[in-house]
């Protein structure tokens, strides 16, 4: 059965793929399992008929048969435990790839959706430009800590999973902060993310979503 999933009829991220259906099209190519993406504006993201799919209004979610599934980690789990290629074999191996998974959603990430928070949501607030050099910091603590346990290793913990991907994708927010440039091993790690085939296609998926919204 081919799942279908939702994605911004104009994503704000300008193509750059940070949005988080991208971590969903990037699971389904390593995986090799077609789809179909039905895009939402962010007004139908708020009607009923879509907060039946995902009760906080917001992209992506995840169609197949009857299994409606909302929340990109979830949807990971669920494309890696039901496909070949995106979990070890080893219960323990698959165990320690779901970790970092959770890892990537509740250690990682946290602190660089707070740097967007304050650039952006909060940029105009007086205490916004104090407040940035403590949300950079928090960053930083968690870099170098991720930077260490990656070591000199091409992922975090023996073959490619989705723990990575999850973390390569958390990271790729970071991109245009310029912190990654401060964590040599980690911007290596996201070039790698990047460059797999199954990346490159789901990038180029979305992009071409992108333009084509934008030539209209
Ligand atoms: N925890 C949920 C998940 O992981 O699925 C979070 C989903 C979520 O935040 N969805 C966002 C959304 O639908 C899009 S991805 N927002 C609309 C709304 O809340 O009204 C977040 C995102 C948005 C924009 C950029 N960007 O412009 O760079 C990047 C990422």
């Amino acid at each position: 059965m081919i799942p279908t999933i939702t994605a911004f009829e104009r994503s704000p991220d300008g193509g750059k793929g940070l949005a988080r259906d991208m971590r969903v099209r990037w699971a389904l190519e390593e995986v090799g399992q077609p789809y179909e993406v039905r895009l939402v504006s962010f007004e139908a993201m708020k009607q009923p008929v879509h907060l039946a799919l995902q009760p906080f209004g917001q992209v992506p979610t995840y169609e197949e048969g009857d299994l409606v599934l909302f929340e990109s980690g979830a949807i990971v789990l669920h494309i890696a435990e039901r496909h070949a290629g995106l979990l070890p074999n080893d219960a323990n191996a698959r165990a320690r790839a779901i970790a970092w998974m959770f890892a990537a959603l509740n250690t990682v990430e946290p602190p660089i959706l707070e740097l967007v928070t304050v650039k952006i949501l909060e940029g105009d607030k007086p205490w916004s430009k104090e407040r940035l050099p403590l949300v950079m910091d928090r960053i930083r603590t968690r870099l170098g800590q991720l930077s260490v346990r990656l070591g000199d290793a091409d992922w975090l913990d023996g073959a490619f999973s989705a723990g990575d991907l999850m973390m390569v994708h958390a990271l790729l927010r970071l991109q245009l902060s310029g912190m990654l440039g401060e964590f040599p091993a980690l911007a290596a790690y996201v070039a790698r993310g990047e460059a797999r085939p199954a990346y490159q296609r789901a990038f180029a998926a979305q992009l071409a979503v992108f333009t084509a919204a934008h030539a209209r």
